[in-house]
Parts: structure tokens; sequence; C-alpha cells
């Protein structure tokens, strides 16, 4: 069946404080440049851009023990949380371009301030589930899961410039698919909460076909065990790290044995036909990581052939449901 008419509400977010390296604050202009909202209306996607988010620079924000940036971070997802919030009550579904992988909590917050219970796949090199109190980089983008699930939320202490943040996930609700480089308190969590992951040896042993029919399984029975109506919407964090560096290089935080570029797209396209697919970050892009100018284009059109997957692009071809063959 075709998709269902989709309409992509783009909020950019130059935003790069959860980890050290500048440049992930040009993933959305260099996503844009792509022509993102050219091919999504190609695709037949009415397309609204909300523009960029502006972050006021903390001019006091010194570390708290390890961790980096705090209240930059703190505010910069505030801020983002509403933003998407508010492209949900438009009746968009939200795309959020990062920017680095802190900013899932302010997306995923603000989605499901906008609908509800939310299902998360989490599509990642890594986990990012390190607590404040267990990562030992100190960035922010490596523990974003910890702020939002309601099971840690006696592990993770309140931050300067977090206390607007609610735990707002149930670790049975989410998935995760691509982890190669897990930290050992990450893996802990993983498994005390028992929580749903499809590592690289998964995708090598069961192909990604099969991860993904177990993902929406898995998914889809969460709801009928807690006598939801309907299903719940989807909220698909894409870290561009999950992708082989010989793909996708220009990220912060490259990991060897990722997604294909075929079984990356794979997992928009199997997500969009579920119907439910209500919000998208695709994050990690960063322009300056890039050897060569190469390397950031084919990165960058890496995401947006992610993008288009989410709204319907198929590799087998596309035609609007309008189209008439021109008369000789
Ligand atoms: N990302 N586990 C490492 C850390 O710093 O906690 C790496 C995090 C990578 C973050 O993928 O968005
Ligand atoms: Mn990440
Ligand atoms: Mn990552
Ligand atoms: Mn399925």
């Amino acid at each position: 069946p075709p998709p269902p008419a989709r309409s992509a509400g783009i909020v950019g977010a130059p935003f790069c404080k959860g980890q050290s390296r500048g440049g992930v604050e040009d993933g959305p202009e260099r996503i844009r440049a792509a022509g993102l909202q050219r091919r999504l209306q190609q695709l037949g996607c009415a397309v609204k851009d909300y523009g960029n988010l502006t972050f006021e620079d903390m001019s006091l924000d010194e570390p708290m023990g390890l961790l980096k940036s705090v209240r930059a971070v703190g505010a910069a997802n505030q801020k983002l949380s509403e933003a998407v919030r508010a492209v949900k009550e438009d009746g968009h579904t939200a795309v959020m371009l990062g920017g680095d992988h802190s900013l899932a909590i302010g997306s995923i917050h603000g989605h499901s301030a906008a609908v509800g219970e939310l299902s998360v796949v989490w599509v990642d090199a890594h986990a990012d589930i390190n607590t404040p109190l267990t990562t030992y980089t100190g960035n922010i983008h490596g523990q974003p899961v910890s702020y939002l699930l309601h099971e840690l939320r006696s592990k993770v202490p309140v931050l300067p410039n977090f206390s607007w943040l609610k735990p707002c996930v149930s670790a049975a609700d989410v998935v995760f698919i691509g982890l190669r480089d897990v930290d050992p308190a990450e893996h802990y969590i993983l498994k005390m909460l028992g929580v749903k992951t499809f590592s690289m040896s998964e995708v090598d042993q069961l192909g990604v076909a099969r991860v993904m029919e177990e993902t929406c399984d898995y998914l889809s029975a969460r709801c009928f065990v807690s006598l939801n109506r309907g299903k719940k919407p989807i909220h698909l964090s894409y870290d561009i790290d999950a992708i082989d560096p010989s793909v996708a290089p220009a990220t912060g935080t490259p990991v060897v044995g990722g997604l294909t570029y075929r079984e990356g797209v794979y997992i928009t396209e199997h997500l969009c036909q579920t119907g439910l697919l209500s919000a998208v970050d695709l994050v990690e892009v960063n322009p300056l990581r890039g050897q060569t100018e190469e390397d950031v284009r084919s990165t960058v059109s890496t995401a947006v052939d992610l993008l288009l997957g989410c709204f319907g692009r198929v590799r087998e071809g596309n035609h609007l449901p309008d189209y008439r063959l021109p008369d000789p």
C-alpha cells in the first residue's frame, strides 16, 4: 500500500556542547543545502521548515565533576523540547536536524509532551545510556537515554537547567540497533533493565530485515500488554555514526564495523511503512570531521537518504499519486 500522506516539520538544532568537537553545529545547514526540502517535496511530502533554533552562550558553565557544559545542554534541550512539541501540535512528523545526540533529550521530551507515550528506536554505534555518574568522557551526548528513562530516575541527579525535564520513556519501549561500542556501565544498565538491543552481531546473525520485523513486533506487543488502544507513535533517533565510517566518515565518534548504506536505509523504509513514525532525529553529522570534501558529501548525502526513507522514498522508484502519462 502507498504510504499515508505526510508532512515534515523541520527543526534545525545547531548545537555541539554535548560533546567536545566543533563542527557538528553545521549539520543542519549542510543537510538542508543537500536539498532535503526539495527532495521531500518531490516525494509528495509537504514541508514546513521552522528554521534553526538559536542557543545563547552560557557565560558561567563550569564542569560539574567530569560533566561538561551541563547548563548549556539543559537550556538548549528545554528550547528544543518546546519547538518539537509545537511541530507535533501543528500536525507534522517532526524532523530534528542536529547537532549532537544530547539533543535527543529535548526532542523526545517534546515529542512525548505532545503525543504521550512513545516507542523509541535508537540507531547508533553507541547506547548513549551513561548516567552523569558513570560517564568517563563527561560528554552528555553519551547520556541522553539515561535522562529520559523512568527506570533510571533515581540514578540521574537533578542538574542545573534540567529541572524542566521529567523522564517520559519506559525501558521496555526502547529498541537499540547498530550497537558496537558500549561502555561497561552502559552494558550493565542495558542488561539490568532488559532493554531490547540488536547490536551489529545480531544484524550479522539475523539480517536487517529480521531485525526490523522483530523490532516492530516487539514494540507492538508492548502496546497489547499495556492495553493501549492504538500502537504508540515511534520516535526514531538516528545517529549517523550507526552507519559504517566508510560511508559516513564525517562524524565525531566513528566506529568501524557499522551498518552498510543499504542496511541503514532499510531501517528507515521499514519504519516508514509502519505508519507510526512520528518524529525523527538525524544527529552527529560533523562536516569538520571529514578528511576530504568527498567524505563530507558522502556523509551528508547518506543523512538525506535516511530522511527520505522515513518519508516514503523506496528504492524500487516512486511516483506521485496524481502522475499522468503525457499524451503524444
Ligand atoms: N554518541 N560512550 C561514549 C561516551 O562518551 O559516553 C561515547 C558516546 C558517543 C555519543 O554516539 O552520540
Ligand atoms: Mn548517539
Ligand atoms: Mn553514536
Ligand atoms: Mn514490521
